[in-house]
């Protein structure tokens, strides 16, 4: 611990300290840490990012930006830790002294939550405690920028349409109850410490570098793998679930936005637009030169392709979730107002930004194997 004693005893004043501009990111790994990565980077920020050690690689989506920081030497640095560690997220907040952290760490897959509600509670929920205590901790609260990954996955069942940041919330997975507590414990530090936090609660955001095992990107993937017969068919969950989908480049734009203010408030960044997976599917399919036909009901569901009369999407049980989220759609109204904010691509933009990535990479694939 005597790094954090001796970083108390160093500790700049809070408007030297400000000059700087160095930001540390949990979940620098995922989807919307790279593109945060990329636009603090464009910025000038020194970025750190909290990884995990794992067996297998995971720096994929940081790959090309860690080529770069031999480019730019001291401008990007990885450290190991993990949000179920207290000791270690001390030990590298006193090393980094940033002045804006963003919490984007999670166990992120509502689906899986249902499976490892514990770990998921754990990691999401209390981890972002522990994060925020790191900083206190270190002597840090009056000076660092605190952004916390809240989701529109909050509002759960509907009370309301659209959601925004006045909604009541209402959760439906042990994912969407650990955010909850994350929400809570930023505003009640925000309000006893004076801590700069805000909550993003930030719907749908997608892109071609999203996990494969989220909806759109599994339905991209599948798509393009099914145009180029290397997949015969796309097995799918509830396809009547409508989400409020954007891109995840605008989206972290408005993360960025939300540490700059006068004073830290909680914003909604949505598309105001909602539509069902299956419109998704639709999509996707006719982006490759398809076109479906939807037959039967509930599980017995399935889509043929007109031109070749083969079935090429089947509902199956085994991806309904135990409760689901069947609606969500945000409104944007605030932070349009406030930050400035407002998102760019539309969504069959997205659908075919996503389809063309997937098709150029399933072909390499096909060529690398010729
Ligand atoms: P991803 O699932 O792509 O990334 C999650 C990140 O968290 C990965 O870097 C992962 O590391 C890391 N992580 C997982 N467990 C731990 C842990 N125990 N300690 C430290 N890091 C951990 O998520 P997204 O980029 O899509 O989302 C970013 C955040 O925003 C998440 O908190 C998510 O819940 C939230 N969110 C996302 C929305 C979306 O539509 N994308 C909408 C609203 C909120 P590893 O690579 O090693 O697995
Ligand atoms: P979501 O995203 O649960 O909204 O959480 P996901 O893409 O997993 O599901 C969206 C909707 O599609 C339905 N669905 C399927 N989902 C998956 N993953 N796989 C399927 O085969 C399938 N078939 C149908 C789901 O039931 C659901 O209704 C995402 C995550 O990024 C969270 O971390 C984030 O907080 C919220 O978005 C906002």
């Amino acid at each position: 611990m005597s790094l954090v004693f001796n970083s108390l005893k160093n500790l700049p004043t809070p408007e030297e300290y400000n000059k700087r501009k160095v930001a540390l990111i949990s979940g620098i790994t995922g989807q919307d840490g790279s593109y945060l990565t990329e636009l603090l980077l464009s910025k000038g920020y020194e970025v750190h990012g909290i990884i995990r050690r794992s067996s297998s690689f995971n720096t994929g989506r940081l790959h090309h930006l860690y080529e770069d920081q031999h480019e730019r030497p001291g401008k990007f640095k990885l450290h190991y830790g993990d949000l179920s560690d207290s000791t270690n997220l001390v030990y590298i907040i006193a090393q980094v002294q940033p002045t804006e952290i963003y919490n984007l760490g999670a166990q992120s897959h509502v689906k899986v939550s249902f499976e490892m509600a514990e770990y998921t509670g754990d990691v999401d929920g209390l981890g972002t405690l522990r994060l925020l205590d790191a900083v206190r901790t270190c002597g840090l609260e009056k000076h660092v920028r605190f952004y916390q990954a809240s989701t529109s996955e909050l509002y759960g069942k509907v009370v309301e349409t659209p959601q925004s940041e006045t909604t009541p919330f209402y959760p439906r997975s042990p994912y969407g109850c650990a955010k909850l507590y994350a929400y809570w414990i930023v505003v009640n530090y925000r309000e006893a410490y004076g801590m700069y936090a805000c909550n993003g609660i930030l719907f749908n955001h997608e892109s071609p570098r999203r996990g494969r095992t989220f909806v759109t990107r599994k339905i991209t993937r599948a798509a393009a793998d099914i145009s180029l017969g290397k997949q015969a068919c796309l097995y799918l969950g509830n396809i009547d679930a409508k989400r409020d989908w954007g891109h995840a480049r605008d989206y972290v734009e408005g993360m960025w936005l939300m540490l700059q203010q006068p004073k830290p408030e909680d914003f909604v960044l949505a598309t105001g637009e909602t539509h069902p997976v299956r419109e998704f599917v639709n999509l996707a399919f006719t982006a490759l030169g398809m076109e479906l036909k939807w037959s039967g009901t509930g599980v017995d569901e399935q889509a043929t392709d007109i031109k070749t009369g083969k079935v090429v999407v089947k509902v199956d049980a085994q991806y309904f979730r135990p409760a689901e989220v069947d609606l969500l759609l945000g409104t944007p109204a605030k932070a349009e107002r406030v930050l400035g904010w407002k998102r760019k691509v539309d969504f069959p933009s997205l659908v075919k930004e996503m389809v063309d990535a997937d098709l150029k990479a399933s072909k390499s694939m096909v060529e690398d194997q010729n």
